[in-house]
């Protein structure tokens, strides 16, 4: 049947105040850009008439400035889900905006696309997804992000297609799009290494539910910071603990598949791995392939990667389609469901590292809020990997906001992953191996080899508060390095030595 183009007004016209979208990509690769940005007009239109104008909204994972700044902005959004990075959305989503605050509810990255597909969410009344090709029988090319897309795509009622002609349409192949079926129909995953391959390289729909868009947007992909000497070195720390534990066989010679988080420390650590010349060639197995992967491969240093989106910045993506010759047999991109297995993540035996806001003194991470209630991105895909590994790591420097909050506390204000799943804290200040330790000792480590200098007497000071049970928390002043911060504006000023018995 012959494809229906529209424009991008035509395209928002389509969706109704209340009804849930479903948005391709995965962080801002692979996002629609042009349909959600008539939308919030569409939205503040409807608004200036008097008439409500509200959607629901599920993600891969963060989007583009297009997507969540646009919605966020123009007051449009009732709900949102998952992890978000759009200073705007996430403003709203702390209610420290001007419009109604928006119900945000934070999800691991696997679990999204099922939980649309169990009816935990409401369903998906409208996808909105970018392609870099789409054919007159409903197969669908996604371009550098994948996300919930298959999912989506087969449960909206309506597909509204931005077809971008600034993807080469020669992507398609990359990408190993599959859904799993569910309980209890589900069935093993036939991936046993990382470059395995299980699915279509396009998602097929009924034709006579999509529309197209034409574009030919630019990704909104940024840069990376340039490395300061904390990332730096925290880099380093990491890439020296591997080689140590590659010498003591606790990682295999060849090494294990690799996942690391995003933003500037996640590279970081990746361009230490790359130039330190005991660290063999490795695979990455991941959610967000980033800048760092792209070099490595060119380098050799990395064989090959799997993950969910092309995360790198504007010159990167281009060079990548210029050179697919090269890049294409060397990367997969999969669905986050697939990605983010966590049945996967532990039969592959992947190595994670993720980066944390705070964490404490006993292990307990906290990924998503400052100070315990402002919401700063969300859990992305870090506890999917981190429960899951052959060894979580998480990295963090040891203080923020110039010296006034310690990154290592003596209880997190808010609790993401459980001195259960984290084996590995590691600073500028050095590496605490947690692995085989108790509470006491973990406690000791962690103050010794990741705690910044200034901090580590009153973090000293805390585990002497309580003498008796199996660990040293203090209930009556184990939030008053936070309570210090925010009464004083500087952690150093905490003084336990009123909770001395
Ligand atoms: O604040 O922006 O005002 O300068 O937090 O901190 O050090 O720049 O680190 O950008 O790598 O982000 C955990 C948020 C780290 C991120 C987090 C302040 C600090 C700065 C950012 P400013 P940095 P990053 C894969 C895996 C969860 C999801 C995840 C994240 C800002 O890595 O969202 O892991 N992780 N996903 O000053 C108050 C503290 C602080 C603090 C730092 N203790 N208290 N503020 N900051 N520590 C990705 C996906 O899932 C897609």
């Amino acid at each position: 049947m012959a494809l229906k183009f529209i424009s991008a007004e035509e395209a928002a016209a389509l969706i109704n105040h209340d009804q849930n979208v479903g948005f391709s990509g995965f962080t801002h690769a692979g996002c629609p850009k042009v349909v959600p940005v008539a939308l919030a007009k569409r939205a503040e239109e409807e608004h200036a008439k008097g008439n409500p104008f509200k959607i629901g909204m599920f993600t891969g994972a963060s989007t583009g400035d297009s997507i969540d700044g646009s919605l966020a902005r123009a007051n449009a959004v009732k709900f949102r889900t998952p992890y978000q990075t759009n200073r705007d959305m996430r403003n709203a989503v702390n209610n420290k905006q001007v419009h109604d605050p928006i119900d945000y509810f934070d999800m691991h990255l696997s679990q999204v696309a099922q939980e649309i597909r169990y009816g935990f969410l409401g369903g998906v009344d409208v996808a909105i997804v970018e392609a870099c090709e789409v054919t007159e029988d409903g197969k669908i090319v996604p371009t550098a992000g994948v996300g919930i897309t298959p999912t989506i795509c087969r449960m909206a009622k309506t597909v509204i297609v931005e077809l971008n002609s600034k993807v080469p349409s020669s992507l398609r192949g990359i990408h190993d799009l599959y859904e799993l079926q569910d309980p209890p129909k589900r069935r093993h995953i036939n991936i046993f290494e990382v470059q395995g391959r299980i699915g279509l390289e396009y998602i097929k729909v009924d034709p006579e539910k999509i529309f197209i868009v034409e574009t030919s947007e630019e990704s909104e992909g940024g840069g990376f910071a340039p490395l300061d000497k904390t990332t730096a070195q925290i880099g380093d720390n990491v890439a020296n603990f591997f080689v140590n534990e590659m010498k003591s066989g606790r990682i295999p010679q060849g090494f294990l598949p690799v996942q690391s988080g995003v933003g500037n420390i996640a590279n970081a650590v990746l361009g230490s791995m790359g130039s330190n010349k005991d660290i063999p060639r490795f695979d990455v197995y991941t959610e967000v392939i980033q800048d760092a992967v792209l070099n490595m491969m060119r380098e050799g240093k990395i064989s090959f990667a799997s993950g969910c989106s092309l995360t790198v910045s504007n010159e990167q993506l281009q060079q990548l389609y210029d050179d697919l010759d090269f890049f294409k047999n060397k990367l997969v991109l999969r669905p986050s469901e697939i990605s983010n297995n966590p049945g996967l993540v532990r039969r592959l035996g992947v190595i994670g590292i993720n980066t944390a806001i705070e964490v404490d003194i006993f292990g307990n991470v906290n990924s998503t809020h400052v100070m315990g209630n402002n919401m700063m991105n969300g859990i992305g895909g870090s506890g999917d990997f981190t429960r899951n590994s052959y060894l979580s790591i998480f990295v963090t420097p040891s203080i923020a906001k110039n010296g006034d909050i310690s990154c290592i506390v003596p209880k997190v204000s808010h609790t993401d992953h459980t001195e259960h799943s984290v084996k590995v804290i590691v600073s500028e200040y050095g590496v605490a191996d947690l692995r085989g330790k108790g509470p006491n000792q973990r406690a000791r480590e962690i103050i010794e080899k990741c705690a910044h200098p200034d901090y580590r007497p009153m973090l000293h000071e805390y585990i002497t508060l309580q003498d008796k049970g199996h660990t040293p928390q203090d209930l009556y002043s184990c939030y008053e390095f936070h309570k210090s911060f925010l009464e004083t504006g500087s952690m150093k000023n905490a003084d336990l030595s009123k909770f001395k018995k």
